[in-house]
């Protein structure tokens, strides 16, 4: 029943989006407000008592403390996004409310993605009042600053005496559905690094400078992307990205004298992110010797991998369910910072994720229900006694 009911509500938050046709609901947006709107209804029908801040996050709370534990996960979307990243753990914890002998704290975060501004986790760090004047004066597309978007930050949004926090998430990988499991216990978040990259190299007519002569900004671009992914593919275990290559005002006539792009690099071990990094800052020291074009590297989040401590805890309630590591990024690395975590993995059809192809069975999304309001049950008690 309650599955049932998860699967119809997240296709009711689908239709929440700025770009009908698709899902993409960025931070600050009508979208995003919209879906935060419907959930606080469900969350007042489920008897929690709600409020949001200023960027937009929300909160519901139950019960008495001393002592809160969090759950919840982001509402937030990617362009073209599936139906079920973030969202399936929000609605999951909409299924946990009960008694219990400390409070209990739904949350749905306005920005885990980093869509919109480009830095990931704004949503969890604003509700731990972490949000900082560099925050504030990132910039989106269109030169809007994050301070005029929201206006000035509201206070911290989240109680102070968290004593524990836990998202179900779906795995947005191969692993379980490889091993046939519904679900897994997350062990750890991969460290990730985000940066932009600027190309400067020299504008130029198309059809009078010699090859030679050229310091041509979009080929060096396409060189280091390439670079990348070889040096990605010689070291075990690492993954990175270039998201996004542009050439602002390019033309068809005209040789890129700039170019921009975004870089995403991770790895479960930090000192091989690091190390691919270091690699990759050199073949943009080799770009400009060779071709003339400088690479300007602005470093824009930077996290080590976060182990999970709470992850033996969720082990208990799953003996028989597979541990990973989580490759994607959650705001359990935030929350990590200041309560013990633990992170439930759900079965998704391909490991697809972060396309609308997104997918997951009610079967086990039932299975995620009964553990994650076992495993809530069981975190509580435990709060409560150490
Ligand atoms: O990028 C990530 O890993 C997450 O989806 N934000
Ligand atoms: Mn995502
Ligand atoms: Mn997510």
């Amino acid at each position: 029943m309650s599955a049932r009911r998860v699967l119809e509500r997240a296709d009711e938050l689908a239709a929440f989006t700025e770009e009908p046709g698709r899902i993409t609901r960025p931070l600050a947006s009508p979208a995003l407000d919209g879906a935060m709107e419907r959930v606080r209804e469900w969350m007042e029908e489920a008897g929690l008592a709600t409020r949001r801040d200023a960027l937009g996050n929300l909160a519901g709370r139950t019960g008495e403390g001393p002592g809160t534990l969090l759950i919840g996960s982001h509402l937030d979307s990617v362009a073209d996004a599936g139906r079920y990243d973030g969202v399936l753990g929000v609605l999951i914890a909409l299924e946990c409310v009960q008694e219990l002998p400390l409070a209990l704290e739904l949350v749905a975060f306005a920005d885990e993605e980093g869509m919109r501004f480009g830095s990931s986790y704004l949503g969890s760090r604003a509700y731990l009042g972490q949000l900082d004047e560099a925050d504030l004066a990132l910039r989106d597309a269109s030169g809007i600053t994050l301070r005029e978007a929201i206006g000035e930050p509201s206070a911290r949004l989240a109680p102070d005496d968290l004593r524990a926090y836990f998202e179900v998430h779906i795995e947005q990988g191969p692993v379980l559905e490889a091993a046939g499991e519904p679900l897994g216990v997350v062990t750890a978040i991969a460290g990730q690094s985000h940066a932009t990259l600027v190309f400067e190299g020299e504008a130029g007519h198309a059809g009078t400078t010699p090859m030679a002569l050229r310091r041509d900004a979009i080929a060096a671009a396409a060189e280091f992307v390439l670079a990348t992914e070889r040096i990605a593919l010689d070291e075990p275990g690492l993954v990175a990205t270039v998201g996004r290559v542009s050439v602002p005002g390019g033309a068809v006539n005209v040789i890129p004298g700039r170019a921009e792009a975004t870089l995403d690099v991770r790895h479960a071990e930090d000192p091989a992110r690091g190390r691919v990094i270091a690699g990759l800052r050199m073949i943009g020291e080799a770009l400009r010797r060779r071709r003339g074009v400088r690479v300007r590297w602005s470093p824009v989040t930077e996290h080590g991998t976060t182990p999970l401590t709470l992850a033996d805890g969720l082990a208990e309630v799953l003996p028989d369910a597979p541990r990973l590591p989580s490759g994607a990024g959650h705001d359990a690395v935030i929350l990590s910072g200041v309560t013990d975590a633990a992170m439930l993995f759900v079965r998704c059809k391909g490991g697809i994720s972060h396309n609308p192809a997104e997918s997951v069975t009610e079967e086990d999304v039932a299975a995620a229900i009964d553990a994650a309001r076992e495993f809530v049950r069981v975190a509580a008690e435990k709060a409560c006694t150490t």
